[in-house]
Parts: structure tokens; sequence; C-alpha cells
């Protein structure tokens, strides 16, 4: 495994690293889970940041990334990408999510963030399958590792216990 990546528990609000990822929807403006506990922690200029996003090109598809502000954070940006919504696994679920990664990893690599945090998007309200999902997240970043050297860290952040768990067996292997 990348020693760029690392496995963390808990909080992604508190994470102090240069940007933060949040599993957000389509409409950017807000909600429960890791996006609702990233606005209240941010604070409104996360939200306006959203809005002029919005207003410039309309929703953020599933699969996208846009960037914003952090506001009271101590991360210094959110990157806001859309998760696909678990829908048996036929309807291109898989592609969506890595393209979540790639595309947030792309806005890392261009706005100059060097470590990043991830939640486990999709695997909450989404419904997502864990295991499948950390897999493609696991999988998705470690390419992405092997051809950007810029990037020096990436932090898996793992809210509930069961995702914690999966993402400790999988990163342990060898291999994949
Ligand atoms: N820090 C890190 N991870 C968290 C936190 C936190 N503070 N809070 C929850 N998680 P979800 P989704 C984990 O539901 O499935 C929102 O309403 C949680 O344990 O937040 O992509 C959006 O607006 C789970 O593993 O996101 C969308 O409408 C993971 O974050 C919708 O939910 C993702 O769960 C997106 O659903």
């Amino acid at each position: 495994m990348d020693p760029r990546i690392q496995l963390i528990k808990g909080d992604i609000t508190k994470q102090k690293v240069d940007g933060i990822v949040n599993a957000a929807n389509s409409s950017l403006m807000g909600g429960g889970g890791v996006d609702g506990a990233i606005h209240r922690a941010g604070g409104p200029a996360i939200l306006d940041d959203c809005r002029k996003i919005i207003a410039r090109q309309g929703s953020c598809k599933t699969g996208e990334a846009v960037i914003t502000k952090a506001g009271n954070l101590p991360a210094s940006y959110v990157i806001h990408t859309v998760g696909p919504v678990w829908n048996g696994g036929e309807k291109g679920e898989a592609a969506k999510l890595a393209s979540c990664y790639i595309n947030s990893l792309t806005l890392a690599v261009e706005y100059h963030l060097p470590t990043i945090s991830f939640p486990n998007i999709s695997t909450g309200i989404y419904g997502y399958p864990k295991k499948e999902a950390a897999l493609i997240a696991i999988k998705t970043v470690s390419g992405f590792l092997l051809e950007n050297p810029f990037i020096k860290t990436i932090f898996f952040v793992c809210f509930d216990e069961e995702n914690h768990n999966i993402y400790n067996d999988l990163l342990s292997k060898q291999s994949l």
C-alpha cells in the first residue's frame, strides 16, 4: 500500500489538512450526514461559495467535484463531490464513485493542496455497500497517487466503526 495513504477514525470537520472532501448532493445547498456537519462547522462562507458556483455552472452532477473556501474549518478548502445513490450496482455506480475520487484529487492538484481528507462517500444516506465503496476508494486513490508525486498524504477519515474496520482490513493487505 502507498505510504501516503493514512487511515483515521473521527470527524472530518476537525482535520487540519489543505483540503477536506464533502459528500454533497447536486444542489450544493447542504444536507445531512457529513455535508451537514461541514456546513455547520464551517459557517456561511461555504454556502456563499456554493451559491456562486451553482449560479455559474448549474448543479454539480454525480461524480463531479467543485471547490470552495472552508470558512471556520481548520482545513483551507472544501472539495464538494456528489457520490452516486446506490441503485443495485448496475446503474454505473462504481464508475461514478471512482470519478468522485479522481475529480476531487484533480482539483487538489490544480489548487496545490498536498494533504487531503476523504469521508466514505456514498456509504451513508446514499446507501452504497461499504466494502465495495472502500475497495473503489482505495484502488482509485492508489492509482492516482502513482501518477501524482505532488500529493503528500491522503487521509481516509472514517466516522463509523464499520467503515473503519473495513478500511483497516483492506489497507493492511499486501495487494487488493
Ligand atoms: N466526518 C466524517 N465522516 C462523516 C461525518 C463526519 N463528521 N458524518 C458522517 N460521516 P453521508 P452520502 C460519514 O450520509 O451517503 C447528505 O444529506 C458517514 O458515517 O454523509 O454520500 C448530502 O447532502 C458515512 O460513512 O453521505 C447528500 O444528500 C459517510 O460520511 C447525501 O447526504 C457518508 O455518509 C449524501 O449521502
